[in-house]
């Protein structure tokens, strides 16, 4: 909103008019979330340490997760705040498909932080029961979904990495498939959450890399010369992806190991369903596997785990998620945060070639 104010004075004064580009628009959504992560950052420590919102640990996980009790949960929403503020400041508060993504988002916000209050008054690890929390998160996701589809000329068929020609058409089967998508996303997010500042990495990485995709499939010409779907609209999403990174990167300025606190479910679930909506618009579906890779390896982890342990009566790792095995196996909580922020980037590039790689 602040951009059409800012812009609608190009016309007296031509430097006005840098307003225009969504690069920079992108790269001032990404520094107003910095900004407000990091500046309100200690205020809200402080409030939620009053609140005596802290966390409770489980016994039955690595012993070293006990001093941790007690650490202040729930600083998603400072993120949210930073993404909600950088966004609308910032994008084209024309573009209907923003506004869908960040109501997701806070909708998959709202969701986590219900689970997480209750958490915090019964204080215990048990929120809402999982299968309420599922269908919540379903059904924001099929609002969202749902609602792009109906959106004049929206394009149902899939893009295929590496098969440019492949564009197999799901016409309204294309929600399911996209509140799959969503929620899938958002759950996986949760589960790798379980480390300092483990989840808060690969989000920045993803973040930064669908700011790339947003902004390539909204530019027509970019599109065409990479041969990706043109999505007239996405490029604005550059907008919010940038406010993500940007909110992503100031809490980590609070949760690096030690944290000094943890974005509960209201963080977590709401910046997994944010990257989903924005694979969803952009038509980079498929390639949020690979880029939120991290995020997929935690998950297959537990399915596998669980998997063997009804099967077969037997584990294959010493816990799940994978990064508890790590944890069991002796290696220091800092060693396996920093590696798996490697392999984030590392998957991230393989992302990014896919863009070439037709
Ligand atoms: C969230 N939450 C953390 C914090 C964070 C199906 C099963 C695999 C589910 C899984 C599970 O419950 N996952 C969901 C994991 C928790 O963190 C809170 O939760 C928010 C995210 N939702 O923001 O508020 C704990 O994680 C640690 N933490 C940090 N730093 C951070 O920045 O150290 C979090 C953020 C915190 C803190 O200790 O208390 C969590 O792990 O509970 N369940 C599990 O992960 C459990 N695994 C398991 O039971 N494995 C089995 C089967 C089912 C696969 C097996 O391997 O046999 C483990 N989790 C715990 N204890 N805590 C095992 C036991």
């Amino acid at each position: 909103m602040l951009y059409r104010f800012l812009y609608a004075l190009h016309d007296t004064y031509g430097v006005f008019n840098v307003f225009r580009y969504i690069t920079f628009r992108a790269v001032l959504g990404m520094l107003t979330a910095l900004l407000i992560a990091l500046v309100l950052g200690p205020a809200v420590i402080r409030g939620l340490k009053r609140l005596r919102v802290g966390q409770s640990v489980r016994g039955d996980g690595p012993e070293r997760h006990l001093q941790k009790e007690g650490t202040p949960t729930m600083g998603g929403v400072l993120i949210l705040l930073g993404v909600a503020v950088g966004t609308v400041a910032w994008a084209d508060p024309a573009e209907p498909s923003v506004w869908l993504v960040l109501l997701v988002t806070l909708g998959f916000g709202a969701v986590g932080f219900a689970d997480d209050y209750l958490k915090v008054v019964r204080r215990n690890s048990h929120g809402l029961s999982a299968r309420v929390k599922f269908w919540s998160l379903v059904a924001v996701a099929a609002v969202g979904c749902g609602a792009l589809w109906a959106m004049p000329g929206f394009d149902t068929r899939l893009a295929v990495p590496f098969f440019k020609n492949l564009r197999p058409d799901l016409g309204a089967l294309y929600v399911p498939f996209a509140v799959f998508v969503v929620v899938g996303a958002g759950n996986a997010v949760n589960l790798t959450d379980g480390l300092d500042g483990l989840a808060i990495g690969p989000v920045i990485t993803a973040s930064l890399t669908y700011l790339v995709f947003t902004y390539a499939a909204g530019h027509a010409r970019i599109a065409e010369y990479l041969q990706i779907p043109y999505v007239p609209g996405a490029g604005e999403l550059a907008v919010f992806c940038g406010a993500m990174a940007g909110a992503a990167l100031g809490f980590l300025w609070y949760n690096a190991y030690p944290a000094q606190v943890f974005m509960g479910d209201v963080g977590s679930l709401s910046l997994g369903g944010a990257l989903g909506m924005a694979a969803v618009v952009s038509k980079f579906e498929f390639v949020l596997a690979v880029v939120g890779g991290v995020f997929v390896l935690e998950t297959l982890s537990v399915v596998l785990q669980v998997a063997s342990y009804k099967t077969r009566r037997k584990r294959i790792f010493r816990m799940a998620p994978i990064h508890h095995h790590f944890e069991l196996k002796g290696w220091a909580e800092p060693k396996i945060i920093v590696r798996f922020w490697i392999i984030s980037i590392i998957l991230a590039l393989l992302g990014l070639a896919t863009l070439k790689l037709r």
